[in-house]
């Protein structure tokens, strides 16, 4: 007997999922009419499962409210084919801002999308034999793995197991099918079915997004523990073992509410291969009958976690599945991020990882990824891959390639060394201003000139080629990974950020705040005496991250 958790009052998301659990809501009525610019709050809340957001563009705001749409593209691994790509490309031009956003989570979004295009541009998607389905929504998001080819034998063999457990975890609404691709107008069973029931996620689906990771040690590249499950490969050799199951990791949190805040995952045991798919399934359902349904801040899997242990967690996994876990496989994790640059592959092709500030790929008057990109994948026709930390790979290039590739990179302004200085390539950054909605200050726009200022200060120090990870998000929603990172900058206000320091190269240990309220302005000279101090102090090659968790964040009262 499954046991759930009594919800009293629940929030008003539960109640419209309820009442229409196909999740259709009015959203093809409005679609058909051309006379609205904008979808009803209830239908933003469904859109959402359909991979999209309403937005306004913020910029414009004092002006008028000018309704937009943000597309997210869910791309397991973040495989693309270069055919898929190509369609996006085309897209991106034809019905957004001609830019493609690389995402946290590898998947691709299209910005400033008018009501008239958004039909054109979900079409387009589908037809290219991709999907948007539970790309967001209280449902399992993009699943992740590692997408860089050479890192380890267990690559592909991991890409597969985590397209099979996207596909395992997705929701089987057919109004998505209905309103998006065979633009059919719905009947009113199709629309509001009080008998629809979704085989795993039940009438009203989850509390909140659910997100999956997997990850080859030793290599952190998807920062897994920051998910609800996360698997971590064991291997030996070419040959994969299993994974270690983690769970009950995430980030986000809300300014002055304690009762929210970020988690790393809790290392839950070891299970087999082939039953991947039947352990996640088992783990949604958990969310879904214990998660909080009356207060969405606390609605997470991560709350479920910390409420109730992962002895109890274990428990319920094994009762739903009917299987024993064995103890986690010792592992460790030494590094995260991307490799930049070409590496040959085991096969004697080669990869190019190549570095996408903030992973916007768009086109400026010296720099013109977007072109450059859609010639080469135009010509030899490369597989994609987005990585976690919003850069791409060019993978199973030829030798005879290689050349011509480098020099359309170069005529658009793109070297193939020294993309980028260390800070850059391992910095991140959220979308923020001006399309996010609950964006508090500036990330993307601000980042990169902050770099080259807190650039201009390492250097001063000498710490010019020191890794520092930094990462700044626009709110404590954490898109970017911030309470991950050696520096974290997270929106508070209008050009006022906190600072967190102490994350590590393995991303394993959330940071911890140094300063609550900091003007952008004021960030280096905050910093300034940090990294002299780091300077003095550090023991031999020590991290920023180490440095500060092991010496500046002891000392009291430093907020
Ligand atoms: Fe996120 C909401 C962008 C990864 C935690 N996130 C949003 C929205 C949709 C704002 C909204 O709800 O109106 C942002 C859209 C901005 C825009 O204009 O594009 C947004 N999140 C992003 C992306 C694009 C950031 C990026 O820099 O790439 C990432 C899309 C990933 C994807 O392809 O699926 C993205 N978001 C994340 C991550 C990182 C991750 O998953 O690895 C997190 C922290 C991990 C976690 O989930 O705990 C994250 N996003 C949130 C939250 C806080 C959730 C919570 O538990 O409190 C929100 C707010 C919400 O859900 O209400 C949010
Ligand atoms: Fe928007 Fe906040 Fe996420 Fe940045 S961290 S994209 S500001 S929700």
């Amino acid at each position: 007997m499954i046991e759930t958790v009594p919800q009293t009052k629940v929030t008003h998301n539960e109640v419209i999922k309820g009442a229409n659990p196909t999740l259709a809501g009015t959203i093809a009525q409005t679609l058909a009419n051309p006379q609205v610019d904008r979808f009803s709050e209830d239908d933003g809340q469904f859109l959402k499962f359909h991979g999209i957001y309403q937005q306004d563009d913020r910029d414009l705001r004092k002006v008028a409210k000018k309704f937009m749409f943000m597309i997210r593209g869910r791309l397991p691994g973040g495989v693309v084919p270069s055919s898929l790509y190509l369609v996006f490309d085309r897209l991106s031009a034809d019905y957004a801002n001609n830019t493609l956003r690389i995402t946290s989570r590898q998947g691709f979004q299209f910005h400033g999308v008018v009501k008239s295009g958004l039909g054109k541009i979900m079409k387009g998607i589908n037809d290219a034999l991709a999907t948007t389905l539970a790309a967001c929504g209280d449902v399992n998001r993009n699943v992740m793995a590692p997408p860089t080819p050479a890192t380890s034998l267990l690559v592909e063999r991991v890409q597969s197991d985590a397209a099979r457990v996207s596909q395992a975890l997705l929701p089987v609404t057919r109004a998505y099918h209905q309103i998006w691709v065979e633009g059919v107008e719905l009947n009113q069973s199709d629309k509001t079915s009080e008998d629809f029931v979704d085989p795993l996620y039940g009438k009203t689906y989850l509390p909140r997004k659910f997100k999956t990771a997997f990850a080859i040690p030793p290599l952190n590249d998807v920062d897994v523990f920051t998910n609800c499950i996360g698997f971590v490969a064991i291997g030996e050799g070419d040959r994969l073992l299993g994974y270690n199951l983690l769970a009950g990791g995430g980030l986000g949190m809300s300014h002055g509410n304690k009762e929210t805040f970020p988690r790393v995952a809790d290392v839950v045991g070891f299970i087999k291969p082939e039953r991947i798919e039947e352990v996640a399934r088992a783990i949604v359902t958990i969310h879904r009958d214990w998660g909080d349904r009356t207060n969405r801040k606390h609605a997470r899997l991560k709350y479920v976690l910390e409420d109730h242990g992962v002895e109890w967690f274990r428990n319920e996994v094994e009762k739903r599945t009917g299987l024993k876990l064995e103890s986690a496989r010792p592992f460790k994790f030494t590094k995260q991020g991307d490799l930049f640059g070409w590496h040959k592959k085991t096969d004697s092709n080669y990869f190019l990882g190549l570095y996408v500030e903030t992973g916007r790929i768009k086109d400026t008057d010296k720099y013109q990824l977007k072109t450059a990109l859609r010639l080469i994948v135009e010509q030899f026709q490369s597989e994609m891959r987005l990585t976690p930390s919003q850069n791409l790979i060019l993978n199973n290039v030829l030798p005879v390639q290689r050349d011509a590739i480098t020099r359309i990179l170069a005529d658009h302004g793109i070297p193939v060394e020294n993309q980028a200085t260390v800070i850059r390539r391992a910095s991140m950054a959220c979308p923020a201003l001006p399309t996010c909605g609950l964006a508090l200050a500036e990330a993307e726009r601000s980042l990169p000139d902050l770099l080259t200022r807190i650039e201009q200060l390492l250097a001063e120090l000498n710490l010019k080629d020191e890794e520092i990870i930094i990462r700044m998000t626009g709110c404590p929603n954490g898109c970017a990974r911030p309470y991950m990172a050696e520096i974290g900058f997270v929106g508070k206000a209008p050009n006022k950020y906190q600072i967190y320091l102490g994350g590590n190269e393995s991303s394993t240990r959330l940071n911890r705040i140094f300063k609550e309220t900091v003007k952008g302005e004021d960030i280096v000279t905050e910093l300034r005496p940090v990294f002299a101090r780091f300077v003095q102090e550090r023991i031999g090659r020590e991290r920023f991250g180490d440095w500060c968790d092991r010496v500046l964040l002891k000392e009291a009262a430093i907020v």
